[in-house]
């Protein structure tokens, strides 16, 4: 489908240091509804909502992190940092009692934006497993 022919074309990019529509927004140059956001991390909301929340988290500087399959020993302190974040986004949200955290990783899993990224989804009843 669509969706996956999508996911397939972007995953090129994977390795390719390209920068992403996710550096736009860090910089501001794309405008976003930030959630949080400190030195290290930014969390907005998703334009294509899957949720009545739904945030998506990111490192502000990629280093080399396109996606979770790309992480190496030093990233070990952004990673913890960003699922801390996604605690505080539930928090702020009004979701601690439910909510989920997802990282799509590579075509198989549809992801179309080679910035890693976490998302946060809640506000209604999530269904197991995830299509
Ligand atoms: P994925 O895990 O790579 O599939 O998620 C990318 C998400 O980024 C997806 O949910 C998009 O709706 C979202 N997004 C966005 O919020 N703003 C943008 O400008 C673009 C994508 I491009």
């Amino acid at each position: 489908n669509n969706e996956e022919a999508a996911a397939k074309a972007a995953a090129v990019n994977a390795d390719s240091g390209t920068p992403t529509i996710f550096d736009k927004i860090v910089a501001k140059e794309i405008s976003s509804t930030v959630i949080y956001e400190d030195e290290k991390v930014l969390a907005f909301r998703d334009i294509n909502p899957q949720a009545p929340v739904h945030v998506l988290i990111i490192p502000k500087l990629r280093d080399g992190l396109t996606m979770l399959g790309k992480a190496e020993a030093k990233h070990g302190e952004i990673l913890g940092h960003l699922l801390y974040t996604a605690k505080i986004v539930a928090e702020k949200e009004g979701i601690l009692d439910g909510f989920r955290v997802v990282i799509n990783n590579g075509p198989d899993a549809c992801q179309s934006v080679y910035h890693l990224h976490l998302h946060v989804l809640g506000g209604r009843q999530m269904k197991w497993p995830p299509g």
